[in-house]
């Protein structure tokens, strides 16, 4: 039987880690396969999983919930954070602790039957997250080669500069690793799943937890069709590329009612399926229109459900460049909740879409580090942790390369360049 390993890289990658497994302990018993994510020994599961961080605040946080019985071997911390630059996390600070994190890996491995893909979370933005994500992943290649998946559930930058100046490089330089090291990548940004959590709840107020719970029930919905149903996931991501570098995906999640909304009403399947699709609900929004290369629909709910394995007129007027039809799924189990404040749905989905409108956000994130590399801003802090300054026009070429196999596509399907969802 085969497992998938989870692995949570810096501060944000480390609390989606936490709240991933918070729910997935809630789903503990209604789960069949539990050896997809868990060792178990004499009645007990053990996450198959590493928390990994430069220095140990975050790790503790999880530590403290006593109630998941990680292992020791799923904590790796060093002393001292990357201080939010890429190359401290890569090749200094990063490199202190990477062998020791690769046995923790390596010894949680070799307890499974068979291994058969990496779920890595992590936000590109911090050092940790950008810089030791790319010295962890090139080195899990040479391990294991590099056919083994790696799925990544990655936090981008969001749109217009932030208050994080070096997240923009950070996230510049992560952009090797996400095309060459990675078989896909679930987008997220924080400012759009606010966005969306604004869009479907009255909330006071917003924190950390309500987006991070917005990745886990991602996650979860995914790994959930291996550990609820059994169908093979692998190639879940896979079919959703008609290229192999254009594994991008924005996913739009629905939908989350509080537990004291009492108007609400379950959707009919059309209701739903438009609510889902619907732009504003995409947890990694462009200001453009859709360009869906191509799009598959994860439907969680515990009963059959009567659309599954068939094509709904709503999905199939989402115009796709690649002409590829959409897609469904199902993950047959009840909607667990981690925070207390959300209602348990009877139904809720994912709707992934390889979306071609996403290079424009990859252009913007260029103009950004074009704004402060031609003042050559903060390169010092880059250099003196051991970056070469070659790498930063380098850096800025596999963006554009990305960005260009893109337009390429597109273009060859110029004709229908301006789509839009169907919805009113
Ligand atoms: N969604 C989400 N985003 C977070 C969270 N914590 C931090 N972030 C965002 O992620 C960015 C990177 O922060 P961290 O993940 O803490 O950084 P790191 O990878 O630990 O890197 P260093 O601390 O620089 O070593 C921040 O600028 C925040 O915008 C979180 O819990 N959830
Ligand atoms: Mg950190």
């Amino acid at each position: 039987m085969s497992s998938a390993f989870h692995i949570h890289i810096g501060g944000a990658g480390i609390m989606m880690g936490d709240m991933l497994w918070r729910l997935y302990e809630k789903e503990h018993n209604e789960t069949t396969l539990k050896s997809y994510v868990y060792q178990q020994v004499d009645g007990h599961s053990h996450p198959l999983t590493l928390f990994a961080d430069l220095d140990d605040r975050m790790i503790q946080e999880v530590q403290r919930n006593k109630q998941i019985q990680f292992k020791k071997n799923s904590f790796l911390y060093g002393k001292e954070d990357a201080s939010n630059v890429f190359s401290r996390g890569c090749y200094t600070t990063g490199k202190d602790i990477i062998y020791e994190g690769l046995d923790q890996i390596r010894k949680q491995v070799e307890t499974m039957d068979r291994l058969d893909q990496f779920v890595i979370t992590t936000s590109i933005m911090g050092g940790t997250g950008s810089g030791f994500s790319s010295l962890l992943l090139d080195r899990l290649g040479m391990d294991y080669g590099n056919k083994l998946k790696k799925n990544g559930f990655i936090i981008f930058p969001s749109l217009g500069m932030s208050n994080n100046i070096l997240g923009i490089y950070n996230a510049m330089f992560s952009i090797y690793m996400t095309r060459n090291y990675f078989h896909s990548i679930t987008m997220f940004d924080n400012q759009s799943m606010y966005n969306v959590i604004d869009q479907q709840l009255d909330l006071d107020y917003v924190d950390y937890s309500h987006l991070n719970n917005l990745v886990a029930q991602t996650i979860s919905s995914y790994t959930g069709l291996k550990r609820f149903n059994n169908i093979d996931n692998s190639k879940f991501f896979s079919s959703l590329c008609p290229y192999p570098n254009l594994h991008y995906f924005v996913p739009s999640y629905g939908k989350m009612t509080l537990i004291n909304d009492y108007t609400r009403q379950e959707q009919s399947q059309n209701e739903f399926i438009k609510y889902l699709t619907k732009k504003e609900n995409k947890l990694y929004q462009s200001p453009n229109n859709p360009q869906h290369l191509s799009t598959t629909l994860l439907f969680r709910q515990k009963e059959p459900n009567h659309f599954y394995g068939k094509f709904n007129q709503t999905l199939q007027n989402l115009t796709h460049v690649y002409h590829q039809s959409p897609r469904i799924f199902q993950c047959n189990s009840s909607n667990y909740q981690v925070l207390s404040e959300f209602a348990q749905m009877k139904q809720t989905g994912v709707f992934f879409s390889n979306d071609a409108s996403i290079i424009n956000r990859f252009k913007t994130l260029g103009q950004d580090f074009d704004k402060m590399y031609v003042k050559r801003a903060f390169v010092w802090c880059y250099v003196r942790e051991g970056l070469e300054e070659c790498e930063f026009s380098e850096g800025r070429e596999a963006l554009a390369e990305l960005t260009s196999e893109y337009s390429e596509v597109i273009k060859e399907d110029a004709p229908q360049n301006d789509f839009e969802i169907d919805n009113e």
